[in-house]
């Protein structure tokens, strides 16, 4: 059964809002006269509000097909949910799962769920107590509707775009037991999201040099990022790192690589047109790792775009020499709406993977999951903060699936 209060001016407009919510078969289980308080009872007049309820049938045959499984708002109607079966988590899994501590997502739902009322209790009680079955079995599919709307709500409350929100949770409707507690539900869910954030794609190093390039807009962090990766690579493994820069545009931008290169200790060369990348990459072949700083790209600039997928081709030219990725960074502070036109114009760019930046300044991590789907480009880094070296590490797709969930990592 679905239980709602409605509040108008007079008890009919009530009842009209009922019944355009719930449909004609609604029926009216309490009307209250809410007395207006304060300094504002002087000049507002008191409003009805009624209670009205209606079989959850009933309410499933009048909802669309075509509206989205939810919206973005957890106080929507509560109505069965279809859950099928759970094979695809397997034993192992699902009790790791069970052990991470998504100990804040889960009070949450224990606490959504005690919110019912006395009154809807009693009214539950009423209704059901002929069909005891029944009412369990209802219990628990309206329960897993509220689950997965609150989970729902926490992927929103974490800049999850809405359209992936709603994937991620009709994929899981579509996989789970009927009798599914929180923490199946959470376990799959969670699941769900390192899949679809996908394993991590760091640097590796092979027999080939490796030559790393770092697009990206203006300020995001590529050079700071290129001094963390050279710094953690000398000093963990002793690889023999080299900088050449591109960033002929911004004053003092050599100049900060420089400062960079001096410290770490590694060369450092200078690219004035995309014609002399193939020469400037032969003076280090004999290098590990070549880091490419390049300058700051406004993405509405067709021009400076056009100048960096050149450079990004004339080197490509080598790649028989040399193994060569683009790194596309960016900064998870960055609006959804821009990181998409960014893309957009990062499009001819072949096959590069994402480093996001500035972790730090942000509590909401959704548009890491957002750029993952929306480009199927692999996750690398994430950095969190403005210290060479430590600031920075291989994308945590389990600690990053539980903030997304509310969870603490
Ligand atoms: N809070 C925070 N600041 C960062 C992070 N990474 C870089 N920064 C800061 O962001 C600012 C810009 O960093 P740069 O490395 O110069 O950025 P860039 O992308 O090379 O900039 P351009 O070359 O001008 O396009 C600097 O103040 C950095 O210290 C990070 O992870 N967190
Ligand atoms: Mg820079």
């Amino acid at each position: 059964m679905i239980v709602k209060k409605f509040q108008a001016l007079t008890e009919t407009e009530a009842v009209i809002k009922a019944q355009e919510e719930l449909g004609s078969g609604a029926v009216v289980l309490n009307v209250k006269t809410l007395k207006q308080r304060g300094i504002f009872r002087l000049f507002k007049k008191d409003i009805v509000e009624i209670t009205a309820a209606l079989e959850e049938k009933d309410f499933v045959q009048n909802i669309s097909q075509n509206k989205p499984r939810f919206q973005n708002n957890i106080g929507i109607n509560s109505h069965s949910i279809n859950i099928v079966a759970d094979e695809k988590l397997d034993a192992g899994t699902k009790s790791e799962m069970l052990e991470v501590k998504l100990d804040s997502l889960h009070n949450s739902l224990r606490n959504q769920l005690e919110k019912e009322t006395d009154f809807e209790k009693a009214i539950n009680e009423v209704t059901y107590s002929k069909q005891e079955e029944k009412k369990v079995v209802r219990e628990k599919e309206n329960n897993n509707f509220k689950f997965l709307q609150l989970i729902y709500q926490k992927l929103i409350d974490n800049d999850v775009d809405e359209k992936f929100a709603n994937m991620i949770i009709s994929e899981i409707e579509g996989s789970l037991k009927k009798e599914s507690n929180i923490d199946s539900l959470l376990a799959g869910v969670y699941q769900k999201i390192i899949l679809k954030l996908g394993e991590p794609k760091p640097i590796v190093l092979g027999k080939k040099t490796k030559v790393a390039f770092f697009i990206g807009p203006t300020g995001v962090g590529k050079t700071t990022t290129i001094a963390k990766i050279a710094s953690t690579f000398k000093l963990e493994h002793q690889t023999k790192v080299a900088f050449i820069t591109a960033d002929t545009y911004r004053i003092a931008a050599v100049e900060q690589l420089n400062t960079y290169a001096s410290i770490i200790d590694c060369p450092v060369d200078v690219v004035y047109s995309a014609d002399e990348i193939v020469d400037c990459l032969k003076l280090y072949e004999s290098y590990d790792l070549i880091l490419v700083d390049t300058a700051g790209r406004t993405h509405k600039n067709e021009e400076q775009m056009t100048e960096i997928i050149d450079l990004l081709q004339k080197a490509a030219n080598t790649k028989d020499l040399y193994d060569i990725e683009v790194f596309l960074t960016l900064s998870i502070t960055t609006k959804y709406k821009d990181l998409v036109k960014i893309t957009e114009a990062y499009k001819d760019v072949q096959e590069y993977k994402i480093i996001f930046t500035k972790l730090d300044e942000t509590c909401c991590l959704g548009n890491i999951l957002n750029l993952k789907l929306l480009t199927n480009a692999p996750l690398s880094y994430t950095t969190s903060g403005q210290n060479v070296p430590t600031d920075i590490e291989v994308i945590n797709e389990q600690s990053l699936a539980k903030q997304l969930l509310g969870g603490n990592d």
